[in-house]
């Protein structure tokens, strides 16, 4: 017992002297496992290739299930591989993602209705309720075949109450320290600082949990404390976790939480420096080796906050996280989608924040736009936009053809509303999969416009990497912008419209190259059209049809739809 209280008190010394300063720990992973590639099932590349992918988020529980217990699981992924991408450019029925975000897939405490998983007690293991090791592997295998790449949840900023790690920790054992104890937080709040929810509001009961006469610190609640990621051996531990999967066969992460990862003191819980020396040392120590030993992987970081806050985890552009959730752009699409119609100020906003992002991230970065995950971000888009297909369709091609690699949440190309369930739930509930094949025959239906935008991201390089510039319209209900690069130079339109209608363009300053411009994708029969020095100003663009796009291409193209 002596022994404990001693080790308690170094661990408190030892929390007050990490505080005062960034962690400079040149061996900040300690002994972690050796890089080392499972060449069977490891899917090469030479160069990084999340900039270039369209990203599927699968929410396993409840996406397809293989055996008929009533839970979504790896081997019902197998069976739906060919719906996603079944790997033959020849075939157009498939989705044609070409990467896929599986939801935590380890072994969790809590396995009832809302089992999440972000709960782990053996990051070892694979969640019996989705199937064994194995399974995984086999899904790695077929999809890369496909030339799908697979990401899973690395849940790096705490574990589960029950997980034997903290079971040691609140017995005072030998990982006491990897968790995060104080004897009196509360005594640490001043007048202007307090320990509150990291993310704002509350108070220090709602962070520090007691068990004994002590209490440990989890951001989120009780039954999930906070990893200890100021101690080498936590953080050792953690990277071999990390490691051990990506040998495996994964092709890079997702990290929820990261601006949780590291807490110094009231009103220091969120995007704490020592959190940037976390995921460069991450990016540097273990994701640069991968990529080059020829296996480039990726991390796409959940920093759910302001745009201002989610920039500096993409460091400079290659030396912290590859991705980051856009977050902000999910919150204006919607706006502007909802209410475009009557507000040409909402379409304004949206034209700056694509130029917010086109001009503020830093060369190297790769954005991650999405419309709706597995949280209370915004309902899915058909529940949301009242079951305006034409809506949920705008939207989607919003957040495909936008500046980076976009992540489609499972069962929105389906036009799936919310299920009937309270709160996160609601967003869970099985997915419709029984609808692929009706909305396969119906031209215009949602997924095969989830189709034609895939299709167009993944043909023209502009579209993923490309610049942006807007383009004035005489109409500011109409969003037109370029994408662009040395080689293609492609025109957006976005019609709020509540009517058919045209709209006229000014090109009159900007740099694009006159002559034909073939129109790629439109819902009308639509026409190519044509820029001369004459029409300069007053580019007019027809058939414009109620919350709907068109993307043409300055000289020849084939038309998608
Ligand atoms: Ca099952
Ligand atoms: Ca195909
Ligand atoms: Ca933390």
């Amino acid at each position: 017992m002596k022994r404990v209280i001693s080790l308690c008190l170094f661990t408190l010394l030892l929390s007050c002297v990490s505080t005062s300063k960034v962690i400079d720990d040149p061996n900040f992973f300690g002994n972690f496992n050796p890089i080392n590639p499972d060449e069977k099932y490891s899917l090469k590349a030479e160069t990084p290739w999340h900039g270039d992918a369209v990203f599927y988020h699968i929410w396993v529980k409840a996406f397809s299930d293989s055996n008929g217990d009533g839970i979504g699981d790896i081997r019902g992924i197998i069976q739906k591989l060919d719906y996603l991408n079944d790997g033959d450019p020849s075939t157009s029925n498939d989705l044609g993602v070409t990467g896929i975000w599986l939801s935590p897939i380890f072994e969790c405490d809590f396995k009832g209705d809302n089992m999440h998983g972000y709960d782990t007690v053996d990051y070892y293991k694979i969640n019996e309720k989705f199937g064994t090791e194995a399974d995984v592997i086999e899904l790695l295998s077929e999809a890369h075949k496909r030339g799908i790449r697979v990401i899973f949840d690395y849940v790096v900023n705490h574990t589960s109450s029950k997980h034997p790690w903290f079971l040691d920790s609140k017995n005072g054992g030998e990982k006491r320290d990897w968790y995060i104890w104080k004897k009196n937080p509360s005594k640490e709040d001043t007048k202007t600082k307090k320990w509150q929810r990291a993310w704002g509001g509350g108070n220090w009961t709602n962070v520090w949990h007691r068990h004994a006469d002590w209490y440990y610190y989890g951001a989120f609640w009780s039954g999930m404390p906070d990893l200890n990621l100021k101690n080498r051996d936590t953080r050792e531990e953690m990277a071999n976790v990390l490691v051990y999967w990506l040998n495996k066969g994964f092709d890079g992460v997702r990290i929820d939480a990261v601006r949780y990862i590291s807490e110094d003191g009231p009103d220091a819980a969120a995007d704490r420096p020592d959190t940037h020396v976390f995921f460069k040392k991450m990016r540097g120590d273990i994701f640069e080796k991968y990529n080059a030993a020829g296996y480039a992987k990726m991390m796409v970081g959940e920093a759910w906050t302001d745009k201002d806050k989610i920039l500096p985890y993409y460091g400079n552009g290659t030396d912290e996280l590859h991705m980051c959730f856009d977050f902000p752009m999910a919150y204006t699409i919607r706006d502007t989608v909802k209410s475009g119609e009557r507000s040409a100020a909402k379409v304004e906003n949206l034209n700056n924040y694509f130029e917010y992002i086109e001009n503020t991230l830093p060369k190297g970065a790769v954005n991650a736009p999405f419309l709706t995950n597995h949280d209370e971000v915004a309902s899915r888009p058909f529940t949301d936009y009242g079951g305006n297909i034409d809506k949920c369709i705008l939207a989607a091609g919003l957040a495909i053809l936008a500046h980076g690699s976009p992540f489609i949440y499972n069962g929105n190309e389906l036009g799936m509303a919310d299920g009937k369930a309270k709160g996160d739930m609601r967003h869970r509930t099985r997915i419709e999969l029984e609808k692929i094949e009706s909305l396969l025959a119906d031209k215009d239906s949602i997924l095969n416009w989830h189709k034609y935008f895939i299709k167009l991201k993944k043909s023209y390089s502009a579209l993923r990497t490309g610049g942006y510039k807007r383009v004035p319209s005489d109409d500011g209900k109409t969003l037109a912008f370029l994408r662009y690069n040395d080689s293609e130079t492609m025109l957006i339109v976005a019609g709020f419209n509540k009517e058919t209608k045209s709209v006229s363009l000014d090109f009159s300053g900007i740099d694009v190259p006159k002559g034909e411009v073939t129109l790629l994708l439109g819902k009308t029969a639509g026409k190519n059209l044509s820029l001369t020095d004459e029409n300069l100003s007053k580019f007019t663009v027809g058939d414009i049809e109620p919350a709907s796009m068109q993307v043409y291409i300055f000289g020849v193209g084939e038309r998608i739809r």
